[in-house]
């Protein structure tokens, strides 16, 4: 860190040219944001550069570095494994300083300066960080060095929704500076969430409603058309312009959303109930989605799963973890037969040649039985609970323990020999359900998101669930989710 910016500041002070090259994910999107927050504040020009998906595919790239004209290139979110890149770099006499948070690869590029916190002598404690939190601890590093100061707080609020976003565990630091940031992005005046709330939008923000509302809405622009709109609405001065983004993000969201449905519905088609590991592939199909279609798959089967679109001769795809495995140690088993690879532990990105496809599906199912346990049972279970336990006083003891995410999930609780006493199909297309649930002398509304159940009225039933306070008009209720039913 300490060498990359000092190199930064040496060519601000000489006003060299820099660049900055992102990724297209809610992380990458946020640390192209931070990066040019910065910049802004410093008072000094950024050249930022987003990859696009379809053209110019992740990380530097050939393309990438024919769009840009500096002599010092700054990474964020992606990098660790640009090993050629680095090459082409150093060959033109430009110093590439890479800011990544990824697993390491076995050959390092050779680049000016590496700030990756998985590398074996780093001493940052933390070692489950995101891309925009390294950008963040950069931003801050650079502003020291030139003896500037830096606004960290209004950065720290756009990191938050990369935390979330990029799966982090609500750990440690990760929980410390998403707490901050969500508080400091509620108070902010800034430009999106003005937006998002004129839009009626934005009820509460929290690390749910990141999670599942605003994190898809920013990715939609990269999956579907470019995210460097997505790095312009959380960057945006102008409501006006804000607004205007907002529109275009929520029409890519849902287009997104009918190309996800159609490709999840072939995609678990081709799953076999033997598979280890899910690998599915289709022609052609939208790169952009195949990261939440494999999570879908995963989800569905409870085994890690793998989405490939295939091209040319290319299979190109991203993986999703379920269970105690380590997805990226376990696709690493065929990084001999892969072209490109890279990941954590949750999630991982490759390509490969499609005549290597059956090879690939053999050694992963191997691997997948020897190195993942079947009887992996969900740790976020508490124990059971009957419904008379259920009240204020359990929802502000769950409160405390906010937010919930990755490696600190919502408790989930089990109940036994429950009555349904109604069951309703709601949603525009009838795939949730509401239930009124009894337990002893009590009754609970429940919702079952996406039913894959056919519990019937006056059935008794065990379910798994969280609870939930939810307000309307003015009234608190409680809710409960159902995760199981059965
Ligand atoms: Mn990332």
């Amino acid at each position: 860190m300490t060498r990359a910016v000092k190199r930064v500041a040496e060519a601000i002070k000489t006003g060299e040219k820099i660049a900055l090259i992102g990724d297209y994910d809610v992380d990458g999107v946020t640390a192209t944001t931070v990066m040019r927050e910065l910049f802004e504040q410093i008072g000094y020009p950024l050249q930022w550069v987003i990859p696009n998906r379809f053209k110019d595919g992740y990380g530097v790239s050939k393309t990438v570095l024919e769009r840009v004209d500096a002599s010092v290139i700054i990474t964020v979110d992606n990098g660790i494994a640009a090993v050629e890149p680095a090459r082409i770099c150093k060959e033109r006499g430009i110093d590439l300083i890479i800011t990544d948070h990824h697993a390491l690869p076995p050959t390092l590029p050779d680049a000016y300066a590496i700030v990756d916190q998985k590398q074996l002598d780093c001493k940052f404690k933390f070692k489950e960080v995101c891309g925009a939190q390294i950008a963040w601890y950069f931003a801050a590093a650079l502003g020291k060095e030139l003896g500037v100061s830096v606004d960290t707080k209004s950065l720290m609020a756009i990191v938050s929704l990369a935390i979330v976003a990029d799966i982090m565990p609500l750990t440690g630091i990760n929980r410390v500076m998403l707490i901050a940031g969500l508080e400091y992005l509620k108070r902010s005046d800034k430009a999106f969430i003005k937006a998002l709330k004129r839009r009626n939008m934005l009820k509460n923000l929290n690390s749910e409603t990141v999670a599942f509302y605003l994190a898809p809405l920013i990715n939609s622009a990269g999956r579907l058309k470019d995210a460097s709109i997505a790095s312009d609405f959380l960057f945006t001065k102008s409501e006006s312009e804000a607004e205007m983004i907002l529109d275009e993000l929520i029409s890519l969201n849902t287009e997104r959303k009918a190309i996800e449905r159609a490709i999840t519905k072939d995609a678990l088609k081709q799953v076999n109930p033997s598979d280890k590991i899910a690998i599915v592939w289709g022609r052609e199909w939208n790169e952009g989605v195949v990261g939440i279609v494999a999570s879908k798959v995963a989800e569905h089967y409870k085994i890690p799963a793998i989405v490939l679109s295939c091209k040319d001769g290319i299979c190109k795809g991203s993986g999703r973890n379920w269970g105690d495995c380590d997805l990226f140690s376990l696709v690493g088993e065929a990084r001999e037969y892969l072209d490109k690879f890279g990941g954590h532990k949750a999630a991982v990105g490759l390509s490969f040649k499609e005549e290597k496809m059956p090879l690939i599906k053999s050694l992963l199912n191997i691997k997948a039985s020897e190195q993942c346990s079947k009887d992996f049972t969900d740790k976020t279970i508490l124990g059971t609970l009957p419904f008379s336990e259920i009240d204020f006083e359990l929802l502000e003891i769950m409160e405390k323990f906010e937010p919930y995410g990755e490696a600190n999930t919502k408790p989930k609780f089990i109940t036994k020999g429950v009555e349904i006493l109604e069951v309703n199909e709601v949603g525009a297309t009838k795939e949730h359900k509401r239930y009124r649930l009894k337990d002893g002398n009590r009754v609970f509304t429940a919702i079952e998101f996406r039913s894959k159940s056919n519990a019937q009225k006056g059935d008794l039933c065990n379910i798994i669930y969280t609870i939930s306070k939810n307000e309307y008009n003015d009234n608190v209720y409680i809710n409960l989710y159902i995760e199981e039913i059965k």
